[in-house]
């Protein structure tokens, strides 16, 4: 690897460190959608994507969007679309989201210092909102560049009462522009998201990146259990309504459906106990699914399973289950054509193309809506995400920058007049 693409990949990794820093939460790295600590991002980004000769917007809800213009720019000017997110889970690692906007803006600067520009414009996205921590909404961001983006969402409140449309004001975004923030396809020459691996793959196979062959589909479903709350001194358990018995044994049923059924991944992430007093008998519980299959039709039949189950166990316990469904994403094949391109890139970058699928979501679902999508996977350390021991090494983001560098290249050469597209 040349020493120059070396020291852009530790800046990279240094700019990770930089943003890995903000946070909402003194104690650990929590950046969720419309804070403080996102405004703090998105006003460093956009210094370090103007700086790398782009002009830079922030749309309707908050995404930031970087334009490094083509030669002879006109109006049958196409754009290769890059990006990432920005936010991230509670108590996360710095690479999930970053890293991938990051090497994107990278290639760009690369470009711009050596005041060259592509026979397309590069547009780098940094999404607002992926995780959807705070509203329990996923892709806020991408789904809004999609015209995916449901207005009934504006009504969702974060755990403060806060809603989508408030929060949104007040991180200068403006409910009413968001269908004007949905991107036109006419001149779109697809979209590449390099993003940590989030999985083991690639370390156990001894390779840097890998190329993502399709993303899987979920379903966010919000399931309330109510019973009665009582005294814990008094009740005699044959008489109780509790309703976090109910959900435990809901919990449990959960991990069942998904040790029993392949490739299906099921999991109850939160789960919040009111009144949530020791000598209270629990009268309402709610806890979130998330239930994941490469197969859309194999997930559907495993939910319908699970709220078949949560109102038997709610009817055996004389309590009532309430399923509020948040939100479900199809599952997503990589385009053929730019993981064939993405494979010509890796092999010439000396490094062996592999295809594996992802069990993690990522913005591009949503892109897909809009243009062909393809994404770079990057190796990350036992496979360790969602978690502040999330690390990649400089090496490893060094070749998924000559990648992406020569991929873009490849796309220059496809765009060339006497090219066979
Ligand atoms: O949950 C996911 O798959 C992603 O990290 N939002
Ligand atoms: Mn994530
Ligand atoms: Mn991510």
């Amino acid at each position: 690897m040349d020493a120059a693409t070396t020291a852009a990949a530790q800046t990279i990794m240094q700019r990770c460190d930089t943003l890995g820093a903000i946070s909402e939460e003194p104690d650990r790295r929590t950046r969720r959608y419309g804070t403080p600590a996102m405004r703090q991002v998105n006003v460093l980004v956009a210094d370090w994507m103007r700086a790398a000769g782009m002009s830079v917007r922030q749309d309707a809800i908050g995404n930031l969007i970087g334009r490094y213009e083509a030669v002879d720019a006109g109006t049958d000017t196409k754009s290769l679309l890059l990006g990432s997110h920005l936010d991230t889970v509670r108590d996360a690692g710095r690479y999930d989201g970053p890293l991938g906007m990051l090497v994107g803006l990278a290639a760009v600067e690369r470009l711009h210092a050596r005041d060259e520009r592509l026979p397309y414009a590069v547009e780098l996205y940094a999404f607002a909102d992926e995780e959807g921590l705070r509203f329990s909404t996923g892709y806020l961001g991408s789904r809004v560049v999609a015209g995916a983006f449901n207005p009934a969402d504006l009504a969702a409140t974060d755990t403060e009462g806060v809603t989508l449309e408030r929060a949104m004001r007040d991180f200068g975004g403006d409910p009413a522009a968001l269908g004007a923030s949905e991107r036109p396809t006419d001149d779109l020459l697809g979209y590449v998201e390099v993003h940590i691996e989030q999985g083991p793959v690639l370390e156990a196979r001894g390779l840097p990146v890998g190329i993502v062959s399709a993303i899987q589909g979920q379903s966010r479903i919000s399931v309330t259990f109510r019973g009665e709350a009582g005294h814990a001194g008094t009740v005699p358990m044959a008489l109780r309504r509790d309703a976090l018995a109910a959900a435990a044994e809901f919990v449990l049923a959960v991990e069942r459906e998904g040790q029993a059924t392949s490739e299906l991944v099921a999991t109850v992430g939160q789960l919040n106990v009111e009144p949530g007093a020791s000598n209270v008998i629990p009268g309402r519980v709610t806890l979130s699914l998330d239930l994941r299959h490469p197969d859309d039709a194999t997930r559907k039949q495993a939910l319908d399973r699970l709220q078949a189950e949560a109102q038997a166990i709610a009817q055996r316990r004389n309590v009532t289950a309430d399923w509020k469904h948040l939100g479900t994403s199809r599952s997503v094949t990589c385009a053929p054509r730019l993981r064939e391109r993405l494979a010509r890139a890796v092999a010439a970058a000396g490094a062996e193309p592999f295809e594996l699928p992802s069990g993690a979501g990522h913005d591009g679902v949503m892109m897909s809506r809009l243009t062909e999508i393809a994404m770079l996977f990057v190796r990350c350390e036992r496979g360790i995400s969602h978690n502040p021991a999330e690390a990649v090494t400089d090496s490893d983001v060094a070749v998924a920058l000559d990648v992406v560098e020569r991929f873009l290249t490849l796309t220059a050469a496809e765009q060339a007049p006497d090219s066979s597209a």
